[in-house]
């Protein structure tokens, strides 16, 4: 036998034992790309794979087309079954190993953004229907600024951020614009099984709307008057405790469990301790109230003109803050040095003036819309190696598709080619066999998100199908085609491989699985490494796969990867919704 057909058993043999191939696990829409992912942890050489539907018939026998390696993966080949269209279980072979089942179905992803929803009600703040009780009903006493010090504010209400209880409004206003946002676009994608409260009951609603209003509720909140607009509830000092929200601990000089810091936009860097923000302005935190307020507005006229009505007069109230205030209003750090390092605020201003030329159609805000979006056509982190905490936020701009929406044909060109530039750019570092080009920097799972929305609006508007393939890579990678084979949503599908042991007190303490909850997804390594007070609690069952430049564990004691995020997760509601409705027609 000549030596180098000897090399090659060897390395089969090597192969045999890590080599995987990864697959969306909750299934492929009959027009979409399908491409399994094989990944070899050692180098090995397949020249083809098999495709055999349920039955075990071979269907499908090509060659596998070699990929540049990504991360744990020296071997990786895409494996394209693109041309099977029937819906159907089917099963991919190459190199020795075996797919998990591949669900050819038109509504694979039926229900799908709905299932998100369950971990929002989890994370409700306010009547929580998991706790069927008030949480943290002392919220709260306005903190760093001088003229309002020590006033109390009732702002009870919205979502608890992460697994701690922090809220923002950067994230809350974002969340609940997307879901919103899901709703106009998507309305059949969503069913009504709960109630406002989030109790399991139909109250002819749809779901996504008790939940957007749930966050509306707390923003009005949180925006009081013309000259109150506050920014954030709680600081890092409720890292202190590891403790359910019913027992929340964090002392914050007012007794344990007691009333909770008000944080108001000032427009000056703020931290009651040694680290402080970069504060500058108002327009980052004064656009994501509009642009919701207005959305909803819109929404809202006819089932509910008087919440309707409030919501237009606050929209052009915070429209107007913004305008008069530009720059940033960024999280304020407590104890430690981390916090949301918001730098961009023409995107927000950008949504805002477009949502709201769509509720008025006065043509000013359209101008101004196009003005702001000329200042940022792409954001900031795409084509990126790294990026600061939530430095460029929201992930995606929808404002170029919210303008777009209303806008003429020469302008719909110039947005069009704002959203290709900023996806050319991540293609550009996607020449992997995951075909994946963002960078791993906390909260991945949301940029993997919003590159494959804003690919996803791409497509809507220019029916121009040359980032298709890279789109649903991204979902694909959510779903399981990643080196880990994880669904990095809890419980989607359910009988598929999710995490466990995910960062969170609620789930560890009362085992609930948090259904529905975005994780935040694989890290660089050196990210990992270098975080303050991590260490795995359990030996890691995915340390083959930690070998690489990125990491993921699914393990209570990683905050990085494995903390379950609640604007992560709205986020993805819309990409979810437009899955689940009728394809686009898009051409090559
Ligand atoms: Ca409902
Ligand atoms: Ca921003």
């Amino acid at each position: 036998m000549p030596l180098i057909h000897i090399l090659a058993l060897m390395q089969a043999a090597v192969s045999s034992s890590t080599a995987v191939i990864r697959i969306n696990q909750l299934g492929y829409i009959p027009d979409a790309p399908k491409v399994a992912v094989f990944c070899s942890l050692a180098p090995t050489e397949i020249r083809e794979f098999v495709v055999t539907d349920s039955l075990g018939n071979k269907i499908l026998q090509r060659p596998a087309s070699l990929a540049k390696p990504f991360g744990p993966c020296l071997t990786n080949y895409r494996l394209d079954f693109s041309t099977i269209r029937t819906a159907g279980a089917y099963h991919v072979t190459a190199g020795g190993a075996t797919s998990p089942t591949i669900r050819i179905r038109t509504n694979a992803y039926a229900g799908a953004a709905d299932t998100l929803l369950y971990y929002m009600r989890e994370q409700r703040s306010g009547f929580n229907p998991l706790f069927k009780t008030v949480l943290h009903m002392r919220d709260g006493i306005v903190v760093d600024d001088s003229s309002r010090a020590d006033k109390f504010v009732p702002v009870t209400g919205g979502w608890a951020d992460a697994s701690d209880y922090l809220q923002y409004v950067m994230t809350s206003a974002n969340a609940t614009f997307v879901m919103l946002m899901a709703y106009r676009d998507h309305p059949a994608s969503f069913a009504d099984h709960f109630d406002s409260r989030g109790l399991p009951e139909s109250n002819g609603v749809p779901d996504v709307l008790d939940e957007a209003r749930h966050g509306l509720e707390w923003l009005v909140r949180m925006f009081p008057s013309d000259s109150e607009m506050y920014n954030q509830l709680g600081d890092d000092r409720d890292h202190t405790y590891w403790d359910l929200p019913t027992t929340d601990s964090a002392d914050y000089g007012w007794g344990k469990g007691k009333e909770r810091p008000v944080y108001p936009c000032t427009g000056k860097p703020q931290g009651l301790f040694k680290y402080k923000n970069r504060s500058n302005g108002l327009a980052s935190t004064a656009g994501k109230y509009a642009s919701a307020f207005a959305l909803a507005a819109a929404i809202y006229r006819k089932s509910d003109p008087i919440f309707a009505a409030k919501l237009h007069q606050k929209a052009l109230s915070a429209y107007a803050v913004g305008k008069k205030s530009p720059g940033v209003c960024q999280g304020a750090p407590g104890r430690a040095p981390y916090y949301y390092e918001e730098d961009n605020w023409a995107d927000d201003m950008e949504l805002a003036a477009a949502e709201l030329y769509a509720l008025t159609h006065d043509r000013g805000y359209l101008r101004d819309a196009l003005d702001y979006a000329s200042h940022e056509p792409v954001t900031p982190w795409m084509g990126a190696d790294t990026a600061k905490h939530y430095q460029w936020y929201p992930w995606h701009n929808n404002g170029h598709y919210a303008i777009w929406r209303n806008a003429n044909a020469a302008d719909r060109k110039i947005l069009a080619a704002y959203y290709r530039k900023g996806l050319a750019a991540v293609v550009s570092r996607a020449d992997n066999g995951f075909r994946i080009g963002i960078p791993f920097i906390w909260c991945s799972n949301n940029l993997m998100a919003s590159f494959a929305t804003q690919a996803y609006l791409y497509r809507r508007m220019t029916g121009d199908g040359q980032f298709r393939e890279y789109e649903q890579a991204a979902l694909d990678w959510l779903f399981g085609a990643n080196p880990w084979g994880v669904s990095m949503v809890i419980g989607l599908p359910h009988d598929g491989v999710f995490a466990h042991d995910p960062h969170s007190v609620v789930a560890k303490e009362m085992h609930v699985e948090l259904t529905g909850a975005l994780l935040d997804g694989p890290v660089y390594s050196s990210i990992y490494k270098n975080l303050l007070g991590i260490s795995l609690h359990d030996p890691d069952e995915y340390a083959p796969f930690n070998g690489g430049f990125i990491v993921y564990h699914d393990d209570v004691g990683d905050y990085s990867t494995n903390e379950p995020i609640m604007d992560g997760t709205a986020n993805l509601t819309y990409l979810l919704a437009a899955m689940a409705g009728p394809p686009l027609a898009t051409r090559k």
